[in-house]
């Protein structure tokens, strides 16, 4: 089945979970944006929510669809996230960031009291990583933190875009580490916050409650 017709029939299940007056974080990428022009055409036909964006790509989307913004220090708690993913495993476990949104996804999921995550099949997998994990790093830093990673077997690849450093909303750059051969990832993931300079990273772990992923013609749905 056509990966983009699963992301849109996950997309389109997650508006369920949406209701009148809801606080909604508004995750980024491909997927995301499915949910948004769906949600869009809820607010065009009446549904009243505020939307908190998770990237100035987001933000805009939002915008064209009729979603109204509030920044999250407006909303403080928000009611639901819905956000993509590039992998989750079966313990709901995730690497996020591919599309470079990392930081303020983390964030918007953070301050969200139920995180639903919508993707297609081909993102679940037995074993974390065959995605590389994106790190956020301070630019200042970085340099040395690639030396470390790369000390650490990790494989670190500084994104570019183009010929460019690839510079996330918050001008920020983003170092690619390959973990598929590490086995305790909530060990490494605390080695990696710890870094001076890495801001965030891309494993999500225990911050999801619902994956939906669009299957086939339907929807399978993991909590
Ligand atoms: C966001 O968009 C990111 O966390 C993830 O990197 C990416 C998924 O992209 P897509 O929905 O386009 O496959 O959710």
């Amino acid at each position: 089945m056509d990966s983009d017709y699963e992301k849109k029939t996950a997309a389109a299940k997650s508006l369920d979970w949406i209701k009148e007056g809801m606080l909604v974080g508004l995750g980024s990428g491909s997927t995301a944006a499915h949910m948004i022009r769906g949600l869009g055409e809820k607010v065009a036909a009446g549904l009243s929510i505020k939307g908190v964006p998770s990237s100035d790509t987001t933000a805009q989307l939002a915008r064209e669809a009729g979603i109204p913004l509030i920044t999250l220090e407006e909303a403080g708690k928000l009611d639901v996230n819905i956000d993509g993913a590039d992998e989750f495993d079966a313990n709901l476990q995730l690497i996020k960031g591919g599309g470079g949104a990392l930081l303020r996804e983390k964030i918007v999921a953070y301050n969200s009291k139920f995180n639903i995550v919508i993707s297609d099949s081909s993102k679940q997998v037995e074993r974390l990583g065959k995605f590389k994990l994106p790190l956020e790093t301070i630019p200042f830093a970085t340099k040395n933190i690639i030396t470390e990673l790369d000390e650490m077997g990790l494989s670190p690849e500084l994104r570019k875009k183009g010929d460019e450093i690839y510079k996330t909303d918050e001008q920020n750059y983003i170092v690619d580490v390959d973990v598929l051969e590490q086995n305790d990832l909530v060990a490494l993931n605390n080695i990696l916050i710890n870094i001076p300079g890495v801001v965030e990273t891309g494993l999500f772990l225990d911050t999801t409650d619902v994956i939906i992923m669009g299957k086939d013609e339907g929807t399978v749905i993991f909590k």
